[in-house]
C-alpha cells in the first residue's frame, strides 16, 4: 500500500507545499498539495527533481578525501578529525584570518544550517566570512538596516491585496519569486487584473512576466536608481507626496525632498532611455492607484547603486502612503521570528584586507574572497571551509576564484556534490538530503505575502551512516572548540520549538505536526510603528550613508560609453533551472540548449549574426564561447545570459550536467565593479564585446 507524505518543497522560495507519494522507500510522485493553504496545489518542474536528487548516483553518500587527485571514500570520524585539525593547525600558525567561510544559498533553505550554522562561524573566530548574500539580496538588507533598524525588516508586497504593482528587475514568472514568497505566483498576478489593477514592468528585457503584465519599458542596464530619483521627485514637485499616518513616526522627508531635486524626468531619460513623459505618469499612475506597491529585485540589487535602488524603492511606497497598510508593502509577523532586537552597528566594523571592503552583518562581500586568497601577506587566507555553495560559477570573476581555490593549503566542503567548486576541497562531507531531514521554513516564512507556517518530519529516514548538515556543523565546532568527551546533538527542533513557543501565535511542534498541509495564519497586518527597530521606533528616509552615496551616482552621469566593450549584459532566470546545481537532472535539462546569449535581432544583423551561431563574448576579465539568441526581446545593447553554468571544467562529477555543460556567466563579470556602498557584486550592465 502506497502513502502519502506532505512537505514544502525548499528548492526555491514559494516554499510551496506538495504531496509525495511513495511505498517501500520509493517515491511513486510528487505533485503539489492541494490542501497547503498559501500554494493552493500550485508547483513548478523543479519539485520533481526532489526525487533525482534522492536517487542520483553521482550525488555523494559518505564523506571523500581527494589523494594524489584521486576521490577515496573514509570515515566520517576520520573526516572530521582531519578537517577539525588542518583548520586548527593552519589557524594556530597563521592566525584567525587564514580561514575563510563561503556559505551558499541553499544554506537559507535548510532548517539544520539556518538554526545551527552561526555555532560554526563563532568557533571560527575569522574576519573572513562570506556568502552568497553578497552576490544577492545584501542592498535589501543595508536599506531596511539603515532605514528600519534591522536588516531582516525587509517589506514585502502585499500583492494579494495590491491594485498597483511596479515591478522593477524581477522575473518571478521564471524566479517564483524572491523576498515576496508568493506561491502561485501566476494565479495571484491575474488576480490583480482581475479585481481591475495594473502591473507595470522595467526590464532591459521583455521577460516571461512581460506577458502578464499591463505595460513593459525596456531600460538600460544599471540605470534604475535615475528612474527610481526622477520618479521621487516628481512625487514631491507634484505635491503627491502624502505619507498620511505614517508621517507621524517618519523623519527625512525633508531631506529627501532636497536631494532628490536634481534628478529631473528629462535627466532619467537620457540615462534611462524611458521618456520623460512615460517617468511622470509612471509616478501619477502610482501615486493616485488606491493600493499601490513597487518591488525591486535581483536586477536592481545586483548593479552598482543596488543600495541606492532598494532605498528609494522603500521611500517611494512610503511617500505615497503604500506601506505598513493593505495592498501595499507590509512586514510579515512569522510564527518563527528572526526580528526581534536592534543589531545595533552592523556596518564597518572590519575592512577587508586588500581592497578596503567594509563588512556588512559580520560579512564581507564575496567579490574580495579571491584576492584575500592570493595576496601574499599578513592576514592571507590559506583554508577555506565551504558549505551549500559554488562561488566558482555563481560569483563575479569566477574563473580567478577558480585558480585561487587551488593555491589554499586546506579545504573543506559540506555538499553532496562534486561541484566546480568542491571540486577543489581535500576533504567533501555530503549531508542527507532535503527528503531525509525535517524541515521548517524558517527564512522563507518571514518573506512571505501571507503569513503561514508547516512542519514537516523526514519522509525517509536517513541511513545510520549518513549525517544531517546540522550534525555535521556540530560535529566540526566539538572538535574545533577541543571540547572533551562525547558529542551530545542538539537537533534544530530544540531552538525551532523554543522561537514558535515564544511567536506571536505560540505555536508548538506538537500543534505543527497535527497540521501536516500547515496552517493559515492570515494576511499581513499594519504593525507601524511598534515593529521599527530605529532608536526611536521611527523610519529614516534619508540615511546619511545613503544621502551620502549620491555623490557616486552624480559622478556616473559623466560617465562615457565603452568603445572597447559597446554591449551591456545581464543575466536572467529559466524556470527548470536553479542557480549551478541542478542541471544533472534529465527532467530539468531536457529541451533546446538554454544556455545562450540573447541579443537584439538589429544589433545581431549589424554583426552579421544569425541565430543559433557561436559567437565570443568578452569582457575586461575574460571570454566565452556560446551559441547567441537573435529576439527583439531584448532591448539594443543590451545582452543576456544565464548565471549557473559552465560544467565543462575538470573535476566537477555530475555526468549528464556535463552533457549541458555551457558557458559561465561568471567568467565574464567583474570583482572590481560593485556596489561600493553596500559591497555588493554588480552583474547588472557588465561591458562586454561579441564577435563572431
Ligand atoms: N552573474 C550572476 N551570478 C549570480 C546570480 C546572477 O543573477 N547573475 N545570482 C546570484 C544569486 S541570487 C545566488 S543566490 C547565487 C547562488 O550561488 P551559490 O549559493 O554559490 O550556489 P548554488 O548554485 O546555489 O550552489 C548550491 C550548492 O549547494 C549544494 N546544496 C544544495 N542543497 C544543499 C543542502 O541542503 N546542504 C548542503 N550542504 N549543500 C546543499 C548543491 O549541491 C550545490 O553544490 O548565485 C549568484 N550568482
Ligand atoms: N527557476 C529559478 N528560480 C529561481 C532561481 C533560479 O536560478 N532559477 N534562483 C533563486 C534565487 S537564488 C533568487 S535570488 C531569485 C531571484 O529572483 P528574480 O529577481 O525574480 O530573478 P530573475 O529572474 O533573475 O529576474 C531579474 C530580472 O532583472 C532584469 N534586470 C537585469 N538587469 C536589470 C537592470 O539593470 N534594471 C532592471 N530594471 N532590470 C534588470 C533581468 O532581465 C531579469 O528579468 O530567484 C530564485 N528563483
Ligand atoms: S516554485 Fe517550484 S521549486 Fe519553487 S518551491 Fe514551488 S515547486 Fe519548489
Ligand atoms: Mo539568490
Amino acid at each position: 500500500m502506497s502513502e502519502k507524505h506532505y512537505r514544502n518543497c525548499n528548492l526555491c522560495e514559494a516554499i510551496c507545499g506538495i504531496e509525495i507519494e511513495h511505498e517501500n522507500g520509493r517515491i511513486l510522485s510528487i505533485t503539489g498539495d492541494k490542501l497547503d493553504p498559501f500554494s493552493r496545489g500550485h508547483i513548478c518542474p523543479k519539485a520533481l527533481a526532489l526525487r533525482d536528487i534522492y536517487e542520483d548516483p553521482d550525488r555523494l553518500r559518505a564523506p571523500v578525501r581527494k589523494v594524489n587527485g584521486e576521490w577515496r571514500e573514509i570515515g566520517w570520524d576520520e573526516a572530521f578529525d582531519e578537517a577539525a585539525s588542518r583548520l586548527l593547525e593552519i589557524r594556530a600558525k597563521y592566525g584567525n584570518a587564514a580561514v575563510a567561510v563561503y556559505q551558499g544559498n541553499p544554506s537559507v533553505h535548510n532548517l539544520g544550517t539556518m538554526l545551527n550554522g552561526r555555532e560554526l562561524l563563532k568557533a571560527l573566530r575569522t574576519p573572513n566570512n562570506f556568502s552568497a548574500t553578497s552576490v544577492d539580496q545584501l542592498p535589501h538588507h543595508f536599506a531596511s538596516w539603515a532605514m528600519f533598524g534591522h536588516p531582516f525588516l525587509i517589506p514585502i508586497p502585499d500583492i494579494d491585496r495590491a491594485q498597483h504593482f511596479l515591478i522593477l528587475g524581477a522575473n518571478p514568472l521564471a524566479s517564483n519569486g524572491s523576498l515576496m514568497t508568493s506561491p502561485d505566483i501566476i494565479n495571484r498576478l491575474n488576480a490583480i487584473k482581475g479585481r481591475g489593477g495594473k502591473i507595470v514592468l522595467i526590464d532591459p528585457r521583455k521577460t516571461e512576466t512581460a506577458r502578464v503584465a499591463d505595460e513593459h519599458h525596456f531600460i538600460r542596464p544599471g540605470t534604475d536608481a535615475f528612474l527610481l530619483f526622477a520618479m521621487v521627485n516628481v512625487l514631491f514637485t507634484e505635491g503627491l507626496a502624502e505619507p498620511g499616518r505614517l508621517s507621524a513616526f517618519t523623519d527625512g522627508a525633508d531631506v529627501l525632498k532636497e536631494v532628490s531635486a536634481w534628478c529631473t524626468p528629462e535627466i532619467a531619460e537620457a540615462r534611462t532611455g524611458i521618456a520623460a513623459t512615460e517617468i511622470v505618469r509612471l509616478a501619477r499612475e502610482f501615486a493616485a492607484a488606491d493600493a499601490a506597491v513597487c518591488y525591486g529585485r535581483i536586477g536592481l540589487s545586483t548593479q552598482r547603486f543596488g543600495g541606492i535602488c532598494q532605498w528609494l524603492i522603500n521611500a517611494i511606497n512610503i511617500l505615497t502612503g503604500n506601506f505598513d497598510r493593505p495592498g501595499g508593502a507590509m512586514f510579515t509577523a512569522p510564527a518563527f521570528d528572526l526580528v526581534r532586537a536592534s543589531k545595533g552597528e552592523i556596518h564597518g566594523r572590519w575592512k577587508s584586507r586588500v581592497r578596503g571592503l567594509p563588512e556588512f552583518m559580520g560579512e564581507l562581500p564575496v567579490a574580495a574572497m579571491a584576492e584575500e586568497i592570493m595576496m601574499p601577506g599578513e592576514g592571507q587566507v590559506r583554508a577555506l571551509v565551504t558549505s551549500c555553495g559554488n562561488p566558482v560559477l555563481s560569483t563575479p570573476n569566477g574563473g580567478q576564484l577558480d585558480k585561487a581555490l587551488s593555491g589554499l593549503e586546506f579545504m573543506v566542503s559540506i555538499d553532496f556534490y562534486i561541484n566546480e567548486t568542491t571540486s577543489h576541497a581535500d576533504i567533501i562531507l555530503p549531508p542527507a538530503t532535503n527528503l531525509e531531514s525535517s524541515h521548517y521554513d524558517v527564512i522563507f516564512n518571514s518573506f512571505a505575502v501571507r503569513n503561514t507556517a508547516k512542519y514537516s518530519p523526514p519522509l525517509f529516514a536517513k541511513s545510520d551512516d549518513a549525517r544531517y548538515d546540522w550534525q555535521i556543523f556540530q560535529e566540526l565546532v566539538h572538535r574545533l572548540k577541543g571540547a572533551n568527551g562525547d558529542l551530545e546533538f542538539e537537533p534544530p527542533e530544540a531552538k525551532l520549538g523554543l522561537g514558535l513557543a515564544f511567536g506571536k501565535y505560540g505555536l508548538s511542534l506538537e500543534k505543527l505536526l497535527d497540521e501536516p498541509h500547515g496552517i493559515d495564519l492570515g494576511e499581513l497586518q499594519p504593525c507601524l510603528p511598534g515593529r521599527l527597530l530605529t532608536p526611536e521606533k521611527r523610519i529614516n528616509l534619508a540615511p546619511e550613508l545613503l544621502v551620502a552615496d549620491l555623490d557616486r551616482l552624480k559622478a556616473e552621469m559623466a560617465a562615457e560609453d565603452s568603445a572597447e566593450f559597446p554591449f551591456s549584459l545581464i543575466g536572467r532566470r529559466h524556470l527548470r533551472d536553479c542557480n549551478s546545481w541542478m542541471h544533472n537532472f534529465e527532467v530539468l535539462v531536457k529541451g533546446p540548449d538554454r544556455c545562450t546569449v540573447m541579443i537584439n535581432d538589429a544589433d545581431a544583423a549589424v554583426l552579421g549574426l544569425s541565430n543559433g551561431q557561436v559567437v565570443e563574448v568578452s569582457s575586461r576579465v575574460g571570454t566565452i564561447e556560446l551559441p547567441c539568441t537573435v529576439t527583439d526581446a531584448i532591448g539594443r545593447g543590451t545582452v543576456s545570459i544565464p548565471h549557473g553554468y559552465g560544467h565543462g571544467r575538470q573535476g566537477s562529477r555530475a555526468a549528464i550536467a556535463g552533457q549541458h555543460s555551457g558557458a559561465s556567466i561568471n567568467d565574464l563579470t567583474d570583482e572590481l565593479v560593485l556596489d561600493e556602498l553596500t559591497g555588493n557584486a554588480a552583474f547588472s550592465n557588465v561591458r562586454v564585446r561579441i564577435s563572431a
